[in-house]
C-alpha cells in the first residue's frame, strides 16, 4: 500500500469515528442508563470526554474527566483518584435515591457521592461543556441549578470558570492538590488554596510547610504577584465576601484553551494554553517564580532581593539576629531592630516601597478607613508592626495592619508591589527623611494627543530644603523612608531621562503639538511608554492657567483619569509625563470608517460607564469638587484595553463645599459640547458637564460628530437630529450601522434616553452623574426627556449674551475660548 492510500485510509477512519461519536456520543446518563468502561460521554460541543482511563503506565482504572478534541490525554478530573479499579469492570450509575455511584466487581461502591444541595427528583448526570460533570434534577433545565458539580471538587487542575477558595455557607473549600505521581492520581503533597483569614490570599503547602503565598489581593492583583498585562487570552478576579471568598479566572476567546494545574513533579502551579499550531500545550506561566518567592527565605524583616548577593538583605533600620549564621548565609533567623520600640512614649513609621506585602496570618482590616486613620490605629497597639492600604485603586483605600514578626517580604520590580508602613522607634523616623519636592500646584490643560492639543501648566511649591537628585525610576531608591507626605508628592524625573527617552526631543518622536507647546512620545529604558508635554518657553498663558487651575491634579487618582506619572523641572525646562495611550482618544475611533469597526456595542458600552465613573469621580468622590469644563471625544484617552480615561483638565475648575455652581467671565470648551447656560452666560455647574457627557454619549451611540454651532438649522446638529428621531419614533435610525445587528438593543436605547435626560435644556433637569450611573447599572423605568439645550432656539448660541465675541477659534476639534465683555 502507497502512502497516499495509507493515509487516505487513516483520514477516513479518522472520519467515520468522528462521525460514530456524533451519531453515539451522549452527554448524559439518567437513572435507568449507566455508563460502563469502554464508553465515554461527550460534552455538547465535544470539548470534554468523560469515562474510564489508566494514567501512563499504570494498569488501575479511573473514571476521569479530559480534553476532547486533542492528541494525548490532559485529564483534569478523576472521581476515585484514590480508590482505582483493578480490572475493566467499573460502571457509573445513578442509584435508588438519586446518588451518583461508581461500582466495581461485585457492585462494590468505589466512590459515590452523598452530599446532596437538594432533594433528588428525576436526577440526571450531564458533562458541560465547561468541563463541569453535575448532578442536576431533570426539569432544572440549563438553570445551574445542580445537586452537585464536579467543580465543587477540583482535583489538580483549575479551569476558567471554576472558583478556588470558600463557601462560607457549606464550609466548602475547594482547592487543588497534586497527583502523586503521573501513574497515580491520588493526593500528593502539594496544594494550593486560598488561606481564609481576614486578609486573604492564595497559599501553596508542601505538606504542612507553607511553600508560596501570592500575597494579598489588593484590588488589581496580588501584592506579590506581577500585574497581569492586557492580553487576549484570560482575566482573573478575586472576590472576597462575607459569604465567599474565591479566585477564578476566564477566558476572553472561547476557541482556546487553558488550564492551570498544581504540578508534583516541578514543585509549582502551572498555567498552561493550548497551541493549535503544533497541537501542544505551552507553559504561559508559573509560581514560584524564583528563589525569593519561596516563603520566609530571609526570615522575619528579611527582604529578598533578586538583583542583590546574597539575596536576603535585613531591611532598613534592621540588622540579623544572629549574624553568625547570616553570614553563612542561613538567613532562617531573620532581622531585628536596630533600636528598640519604645510604645509608650511613642513610635514613628518608616515607609518602604514596591514590597510584596507581609504574611496576613495574623493581620487585621478596614475597608472604611483611610491610610490615616489606619496609621493612628496601627499605633494604638503596641504589638501592630505595620500597615498599608487595602487597595490600590484609586490612590488606595482602606487600611490593613499587621500584628507581630512581619514574614515572607521580597523586593519587586518598578510596577509591583506595594507600599508599607513598618513601625520604628521614633528616633530611626525623623531628621533622616530625605527632603523630596513636593507639589502645591500643579494644573495641566489639555492633553489630546491626536488632534495634538496638551497644554498644560503647573507651579511647584519646594520645601525648604531642594533637591533635585531624586529620579522617578531608580529602582535603587526603593526603601526610601520618607514618611507621611503621601499627598501631594509627584516623582521628578531627572532631564537626562527625558532627553534619552525621546531621543532628544527628536521630531520623529513628536505626536503633538498644543497651543502651549509639543508633545513627545518617549521610552524609558525599563521599556514604559510615557507622554511628555513640554511647555514652550514663549508661554505665558500656561503658566497662568496652570496658578489659577490644577492644584489639584496629583491629588486625582482614577482608572479612567489619564495618569500623571511625573514631572520635570530643571532650568528653563519645565515638562509633565503622562502614560501613553496607544489608542489615543475615542474621537478617532468612533469618527472613523475603519476603525469604529473595532468598538462593538460591548466596547462602547464599556467606555459610558467608564467616563461616567471618571466624572463621577471628578464632581464627588475626588477630595476636590472638580468641573471639567472641556469635555468632548477627542478628551477622552482609550488604553489598549479599550477603557477609558478622561484627560485635559486644563480648564477645570476646582470647587469647595457646598458651593454648586460659579460663574466665569471667561468661557472656555469646545462648541458643540457646551451647555446651553454656560456657552451663554458663563454659568458652570456639574450640570454644564453632565450636558457634554450626554452629547458624548450620542456620538458613541450614533458615531456622528456633534460639529453644532456652524449649523443654523438647530434640527441638524446631533443633538437637535437625536431629540427628532425620539420624538418620531424613528430612535434605530441614530444607531451607528457600523454596529449592524450585534448590538444589545435594550441598552443601546436606554443610553439613548440618558444621553436625552443629560442633554435637557435647563440644568437642573439633567440627573447628577451618581443618578446617571445608577440609570446605566439599572432597568428602572426612566422619566421621559424634555426638550435638549439648542434645539428650539432658532438664533445662535451666544443668544442673550450678545457682546461675546471670540478670542480664539480653531478648528471645531479644538478647544475654543470665549471672551465675555461684562
Ligand atoms: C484491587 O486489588 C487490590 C489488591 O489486589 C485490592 O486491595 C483492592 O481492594 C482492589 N480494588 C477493588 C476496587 O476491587
Ligand atoms: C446511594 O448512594 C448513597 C451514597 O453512597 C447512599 O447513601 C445511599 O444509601 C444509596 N442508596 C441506595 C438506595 O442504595
Ligand atoms: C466477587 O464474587 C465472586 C463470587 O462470589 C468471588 O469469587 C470474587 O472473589 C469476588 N470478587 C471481589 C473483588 O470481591
Ligand atoms: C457532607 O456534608 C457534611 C455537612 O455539610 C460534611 O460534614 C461532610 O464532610 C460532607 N461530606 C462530604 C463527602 O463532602
Ligand atoms: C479566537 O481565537 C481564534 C483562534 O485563535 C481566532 O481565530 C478568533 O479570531 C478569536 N476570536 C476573537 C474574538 O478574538
Ligand atoms: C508537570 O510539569 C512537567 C514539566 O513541565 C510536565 O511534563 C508534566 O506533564 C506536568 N504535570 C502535569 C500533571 O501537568
Ligand atoms: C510550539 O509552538 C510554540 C510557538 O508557537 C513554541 O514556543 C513551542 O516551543 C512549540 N512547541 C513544540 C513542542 O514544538
Ligand atoms: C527609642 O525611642 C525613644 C523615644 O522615642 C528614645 O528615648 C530611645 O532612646 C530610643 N531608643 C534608642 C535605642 O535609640
Ligand atoms: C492588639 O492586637 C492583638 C491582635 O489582634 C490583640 O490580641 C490585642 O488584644 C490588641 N491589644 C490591644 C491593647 O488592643
Ligand atoms: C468522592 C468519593 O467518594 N471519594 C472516594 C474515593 O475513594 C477514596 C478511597 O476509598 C475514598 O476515601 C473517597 O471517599
Amino acid at each position: 500500500m502507497d502512502i497516499a492510500s495509507l493515509a487516505f485510509l487513516t483520514t477516513t477512519t479518522k472520519f467515520l469515528i468522528f462521525l460514530f461519536k456524533i451519531s453515539t456520543a451522549l452527554d448524559t446518563i439518567a437513572p435507568s442508563q449507566s455508563l460502563s468502561d469502554g464508553k465515554t460521554l461527550v460534552s455538547r460541543d465535544g470539548t470534554f470526554e468523560l469515562g474510564f482511563f489508566s494514567p501512563y503506565d499504570s494498569q488501575k482504572r479511573y473514571l476521569g474527566i479530559w480534553y476532547g478534541n486533542m492528541p494525548g490525554r490532559t485529564v483534569v478530573w478523576v472521581a476515585n483518584r484514590s480508590n482505582p479499579i483493578n480490572g475493566s469492570s467499573g460502571l457509573l450509575t445513578i442509584n435508588g435515591t438519586g446518588n451518583p455511584v461508581l461500582l466495581s466487581e461485585n457492585m462494590t461502591v468505589v466512590w459515590s457521592v452523598s452530599n446532596l444541595t437538594k432533594e433528588a427528583q428525576e436526577p440526571i448526570l450531564q458533562l458541560l461543556d465547561s468541563g463541569n460533570f453535575v448532578l442536576r434534577n431533570k426539569n432544572d433545565g440549563d438553570s445551574g441549578i445542580y445537586l452537585w458539580q464536579s467543580f465543587d471538587y477540583p482535583c489538580d487542575t483549575l479551569l476558567p470558570g471554576m472558583k478556588l477558595g470558600w463557601d462560607s455557607k457549606t464550609g466548602l473549600n475547594r482547592h487543588l492538590s497534586s497527583w502523586k505521581s503521573s501513574n497515580d492520581p491520588s493526593i500528593g503533597d502539594f496544594m494550593w488554596e486560598v488561606q481564609l483569614n481576614t486578609n486573604p490570599e492564595l497559599v501553596m503547602w508542601k505538606g504542612t510547610q507553607k511553600y508560596y503565598r501570592s500575597g494579598p489581593w489588593n484590588g488589581i492583583g496580588f501584592s506579590g504577584g506581577i500585574a497581569l498585562k492586557p492580553n487576549p487570552i484570560f482575566g482573573y478576579n478575586f472576590v472576597s465576601t462575607e459569604e465567599e471568598v474565591y479566585y477564578i479566572y476566564n477566558l476572553k476567546n472561547k476557541s482556546l484553551f487553558t488550564r492551570i494545574v498544581m504540578n508534583q513533579t516541578t514543585y509549582n502551579r502551572q498555567r498552561y494554553t493550548w497551541n493549535d499550531v503544533n497541537q501542544s500545550w505551552i507553559l504561559y506561566d508559573s509560581v514560584p517564580r524564583d528563589r525569593c518567592d519561596s516563603y520566609g527565605l530571609c526570615g522575619a524583616y528579611g527582604n529578598c532581593v533578586t538583583s542583590e548577593l546574597p539575596v536576603c538583605q535585613c531591611l532598613k533600620g534592621f540588622k540579623p539576629r544572629s549574624l553568625e549564621r547570616w553570614n553563612l548565609m542561613d538567613w532562617s533567623q531573620g532581622c531585628m531592630r536596630n533600636k528598640p520600640l519604645d510604645c509608650e512614649t511613642g513610635d514613628g513609621f518608616v515607609k518602604f516601597s514596591r514590597l510584596k506585602l507581609p504574611d496576613t496570618t495574623h493581620s487585621w482590616v478596614s475597608k472604611t478607613m483611610n491610610l490615616r486613620e489606619c496609621r493612628t490605629k496601627c499605633l494604638q497597639n503596641c504589638s501592630c508592626m505595620a500597615y498599608s492600604n487595602l487597595d490600590i485603586i484609586e490612590r488606595g483605600t482602606g487600611c490593613a495592619i499587621w500584628f507581630g514578626d512581619l514574614m515572607d517580604i521580597r523586593q519587586l520590580p518598578a510596577d509591583g508591589g506595594q507600599d508599607l508602613y513598618i513601625r520604628m522607634n521614633a528616633s530611626e523616623t525623623e531628621g533622616k527623611a530625605k527632603p523630596k519636592m513636593k507639589i502645591a500646584v500643579i494644573t495641566f490643560a489639555s492633553i489630546a494627543m491626536v488632534s495634538g492639543i496638551l497644554i498644560i501648566s503647573f507651579a511647584i511649591y519646594k520645601r525648604k530644603t531642594k533637591s533635585t537628585e531624586q529620579t522617578a525610576n531608580n529602582t535603587q531608591n526603593n526603601q526610601n523612608n520618607d514618611y507621611h507626605n503621601e499627598d501631594f508628592e509627584l516623582p521628578l524625573f531627572e532631564l537626562s531621562t527625558i532627553v534619552n527617552s525621546t531621543n532628544n526631543f527628536s521630531i520623529n518622536n513628536k505626536i503633538g503639538e498644543g497651543g502651549f507647546g509639543p508633545v513627545y512620545l518617549g521610552t524609558l529604558i525599563d521599556g514604559q511608554e510615557i507622554a511628555v508635554k513640554r511647555l514652550s518657553r514663549s508661554s505665558g498663558q500656561g503658566l497662568n492657567e496652570f496658578k489659577n487651575e490644577v492644584k489639584f491634579i496629583a491629588k486625582l487618582q482614577h482608572r479612567n483619569l489619564v495618569k500623571l506619572l511625573g514631572c520635570c523641572i530643571q532650568g528653563e525646562e519645565k515638562m509633565l509625563v503622562y502614560e501613553y495611550m496607544c489608542n489615543k482618544s475615542l474621537d478617532s475611533f468612533i469618527f472613523d470608517q475603519t476603525r469604529s469597526k473595532l468598538l462593538d456595542w460591548a466596547k462602547r458600552f464599556n467606555i459610558i460607564c467608564g467616563i461616567a465613573r471618571g466624572l463621577l469621580y471628578l464632581h464627588q468622590d475626588s477630595r476636590l469638587r472638580i468641573i471639567h469644563r472641556d469635555l468632548k471625544a477627542s478628551n477622552i484617552l482609550l488604553d489598549n484595553e479599550m477603557n477609558p480615561k478622561i484627560s485635559d483638565f486644563g480648564l477645570a475648575k476646582t470647587f469647595g463645599g457646598e458651593q454648586t455652581e460659579g460663574n466665569t467671565n471667561r468661557v472656555v470648551g469646545t462648541f458643540g459640547y457646551m451647555a446651553p447656560e454656560y456657552a451663554t452666560d458663563g454659568i458652570f455647574s456639574d450640570k454644564s458637564d453632565v450636558f457634554s457627557f450626554g452629547i458624548i454619549m450620542l456620538e458613541i451611540i450614533s458615531g456622528k460628530k456633534s460639529r453644532g454651532y456652524h449649523q443654523l438649522d438647530h434640527s441638524h446638529n446631533l443633538i437637535g437630529y437625536a431629540w427628532r428621531l425620539w420624538k418620531e419614533g424613528k430612535s434605530l435610525e441614530l444607531i451607528d450601522p457600523v454596529l449592524g445587528e450585534s448590538y444589545h438593543l435594550l441598552e443601546v436605547m436606554r443610553c439613548y434616553h440618558i444621553s436625552l435626560l443629560c442633554a435637557q435644556h435647563h440644568a437642573e433637569d439633567r440627573p447628577s452623574m451618581a443618578l446617571v450611573l445608577l440609570m446605566l447599572g439599572s432597568e428602572t423605568p426612566l422619566p421621559e426627556p424634555k426638550e435638549p439645550g439648542f434645539f428650539k432656539d432658532k438664533g445662535r448660541v451666544d443668544e442673550g449674551s450678545s457682546s461675546s465675541k471670540i478670542e480664539s477659534s480653531t478648528t471645531n476639534e479644538m478647544s475654543i475660548s470665549l471672551l465675555e465683555a461684562r
